[in-house]
This record gives C-alpha cells, structure tokens and sequence, in this order.
C-alpha cells in the first residue's frame, strides 16, 4: 500500500508562485466547504496539515503538499457564493495559469458532496477537465451523513449529471475514513503511469 508522508510546500497566490515539480502532481477541486481540506488531512493521516474550515473560505491560493512519492494541489475552492465577479474573474485566471501546463498534471480529484445533485459550478468544472482532457476521479464527499442507499443514489446522481460511470466515483468520509483504501489504490496507479519522483 502506499505510504503518504505528508509536509506542506507553500501557498501560491499566482502563476509565478506555482511550483516546478519533480513528482506526479495531482490537483484537488471543488466546492468551497465540500471537504477538500479533510479530505487532504484524511489522505495524509494527519488532522491539521490543510486547514479545515466551518466558514466556507475566500482564499484564492493553490495549497502544495509534498506526499512523498507525489505532489498535491488544493485548488481554491468555488460557488462561494458571496464572492464578487471580480474574484469570480480571478479564480478563473488562476484556474486557468495552473492547467495551463497541463501535462505537468498526472490527476485531478474533483470533490463533490454525495447528498447534493452537482451545481452550475460543479458542471461548469467537469465541463472545463473534459474539454482540456485532464484525467480526473470523482471524490464524492461526506458519506458518514447518509445512508447507504441514499450514497448510493448520490452516486448514481452524480455520475449521470457528470456523464461519467459509477466507477469513476469513490464515496469518501474524512470521519471514518471510509473510501481511504480505493484512493490510495487510485493514487498508486496514477503514480505508477506518471512516473514517481525521488522519494
Ligand atoms: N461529517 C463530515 N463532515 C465533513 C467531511 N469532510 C468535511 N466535513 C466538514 O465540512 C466542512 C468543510 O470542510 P473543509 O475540509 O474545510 O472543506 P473545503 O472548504 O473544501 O476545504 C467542515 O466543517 C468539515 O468538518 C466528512 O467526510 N464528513
Ligand atoms: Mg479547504
């Protein structure tokens, strides 16, 4: 199984602070509040390595951890929904400097929470992986909060509004860690076709 040692590298609040990898990058997108952060805290066995939120945040940053054997980009989080069109504007600038070189991009995860049909917001970005063609997995967020049937028809839900198969999906839950093991075996693939770095 993969091991994960997790350091955090920076913040970059523009493309002249993005780091030049020498590892697989994989980006994590989503929501604002969708569970990004836990997400990463889960992934990395750690509880505050990437700061977990009540608020839903306005920071338009990409978060780098260093996970050993790969590099993680927390995106900024969107559909927040007091945010101006100006921000709007720049997080999409942002957006757009970060895939702008995207075969440095192994994977994106794309976070979406398994009790909400997908948003405007959530199509437009799986809209914008398709039509770059960055290869991307389904995260579906916070599945301790329902049933399993009701994960279920989240899942169902999701991949019918994404127009992706159910297999491209992973039901996730940073507070029992369900959905940790099929991460990591997503993620070792993704390493293995991508070529790991120096660990
Ligand atoms: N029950 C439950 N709550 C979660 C889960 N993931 C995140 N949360 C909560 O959702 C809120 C937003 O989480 P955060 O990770 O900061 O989301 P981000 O804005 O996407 O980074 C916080 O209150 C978290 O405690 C989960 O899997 N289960
Ligand atoms: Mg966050």
């Amino acid at each position: 199984m993969l091991k994960i040692d997790a350091r955090f590298l920076l913040s970059a609040a523009d493309k002249s602070q993005f780091i030049q990898a020498d590892k697989p990058v994989i980006a994590v997108c989503g929501k604002s509040n969708v569970g990004k952060s836990s997400f990463i805290n889960m992934l990395a066995n750690r509880k505050k390595l990437a700061k977990v939120s009540k608020e839903p945040g306005r920071t338009r940053l990409v978060n780098y951890f260093d996970m050993g054997s790969f590099i993680l980009a927390d995106l900024p989080g969107y559909g927040f929904a007091r945010v101006s069109q100006t921000e709007k504007l720049k997080w999409a600038r942002l957006l757009d400097d970060f895939f702008a070189a995207k075969e440095k991009i192994a994977h994106v995860f794309a976070l979406a929470d398994i009790r909400h049909p997908p948003t405007a917001d959530d199509l437009n970005m799986i809209e914008y992986l398709n039509y770059h063609i960055l290869p991307f997995t389904v995260i579906a967020t916070k599945a301790d909060k329902v049933s399993r049937a009701q994960a279920q028809r989240g899942i169902t839900d999701i991949a019918a509004a994404y127009k992706c198969g159910a297999g491209n999906i992973i039901a996730v839950s940073s507070e029992t860690r369900q959905g940790l093991e099929r991460v990591l075996e997503k993620t070792e693939q993704i390493i293995s076709l991508n070529g790991s770095g120096a660990v």
